[in-house]
């Protein structure tokens, strides 16, 4: 196995072809021999992070249980979300894999933190690549796979709101991450040429 892995770090909207396009590497990376592993919502916040609800339903915890280890959307909640995947991907690169994390990660600061924990890391500094996912709102919107977005519209309409990032929760963008791909104008294919030749570039592949 070779032995120098990397965090490659998917950020942007819900519905922004994010994790499309992290499959899209794995599987390349695989296939050139390379261990890789997705991380997104659905292997971390149904598991490590599961909310309040899932573990309350699926695990039998008790309400106070449920509400001080499940993580939900608020501001707090995502700060510890990324925290915790950041040190579970740096873990991963440690050991010599991809790890590829696909997440909303809205705030610059919880992002930059996952920066600082790889680039300072004991036993030397671990490369963390952030793909910034920038496809217009009007475009991940329209596909809304999980009506989201309208529910977010309806309670704003309502005067209730949800934090829905992009909606009525601030998205940050990173002043200059490594690399950049929109959705609406670039293929996948396109996406993860970008990103292979990036990792050849740099030595990593
Ligand atoms: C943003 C939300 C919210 C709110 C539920 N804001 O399209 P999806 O469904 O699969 O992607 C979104 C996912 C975001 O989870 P993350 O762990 O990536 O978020 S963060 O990095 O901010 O911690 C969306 C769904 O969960 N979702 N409520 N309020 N996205």
């Amino acid at each position: 196995l070779r032995q120098t892995g990397a965090t490659l770090w998917f950020t942007g909207l819900s519905g922004s072809g994010k994790s499309t396009l992290a499959v899209a590497v794995e599987q390349v990376l695989i296939q050139r021999g390379h261990a890789a592993y997705v991380l997104d919502g659905d292997n971390i916040r149904f598991g490590l992070n599961a909310g309040p609800k899932i573990l309350a339903d699926t695990r039998g915890y008790d309400d106070d249980r449920a509400k001080r280890f499940g993580l939900g959307f608020s501001a707090a909640d995502r700060e510890e979300n990324i925290r915790r995947i950041g040190e579970v991907a740096k873990l991963f690169a440690d050991a010599g894999l991809f790890a590829l994390a696909s997440f909303v990660s809205p705030y610059r600061k919880d992002r930059d933190a996952v920066r600082k924990i790889h680039e300072q890391n004991k036993t030397g500094a671990i490369p963390f690549i952030e793909v910034f996912v920038d496809t217009p709102i009007g475009m991940c919107e329209q596909r809304d796979p999980k009506g989201l977005y309208k529910q977010a519209r309806e309670a704003v309409a309502a005067g209730k709101g949800m934090g829905f990032t992009g909606v009525d929760d601030p998205y940050e963008p990173t002043v200059k991450p490594e690399l950049t791909f929109d959705a609406s104008r670039q293929a996948v294919e396109e996406g993860v040429a970008m990103v292979l030749n990036y990792l050849v570039q740099r030595g990593l592949v």
